[in-house]
């Protein structure tokens, strides 16, 4: 039992351990894809032939190291990437990044005007209803596929509670 706890303790004091022992061992060590688990996750539906979409999505790190999705990936398009939302002049504009930090005991949010995964030239269509798959990989190599529904996505407007009738299809 002493041995299995020191052994736990070294595993967690490296990554580069971590990852050599989660290989052999069948998952004991904590890589980042066991410790960060992804909730509300969805895709955007969008009209027929346009050529982008996002993926948006709650991480929530349960360990104690500090982690970053450093890439994701997807069959339902030919370029994805890791973006985020800067107010520029009054205009909202999206820019890619290398990475979306998940710090340790912490959560962070994907979501319509702010960090999104880009999903750039789409293989088939994104309509109410299908699920796609979506691939996060981590600092540390590891990594964890989603299946994301595919929704509607209204852009909220906290300031002006009354206007339903805009819709905004960027993001
Ligand atoms: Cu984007």
């Amino acid at each position: 039992m002493i041995r299995t706890l020191r052994y736990l303790t070294l595993a967690v004091a490296s990554l580069a351990a971590s990852n050599a022992i989660a290989d052999s061992h069948g998952g004991a060590a904590h890589t980042a894809a066991d410790t960060i688990m992804v909730k509300d996750a969805y895709v955007r539906a969008v009209p027929p032939g346009q050529p982008n979409s996002a993926a948006f999505m709650v991480l929530h790190n349960h360990g104690g190291a500090d982690h970053k999705v450093i890439d994701a990936k997807s069959t339902a398009a030919r370029t994805v990437e890791l973006h985020t939302h800067t107010q520029k002049d009054g205009m909202m504009m999206m820019r890619r990044i290398e990475s979306i930090d998940v710090k340790a005991h912490g959560e962070t949010v994907l979501k319509p005007g702010g960090l999104h995964v880009m999903m750039i030239g789409l293989t088939k269509p994104m309509k109410v209803g299908d699920t796609v798959s979506v691939t996060l990989v981590f600092d540390d190599g590891s990594k964890k596929s989603i299946d994301a529904p595919v929704q509607e996505v209204m852009m909220k407007m906290d300031h002006k509670p009354g206007m339903h009738h805009k819709m905004m299809h960027k993001h």
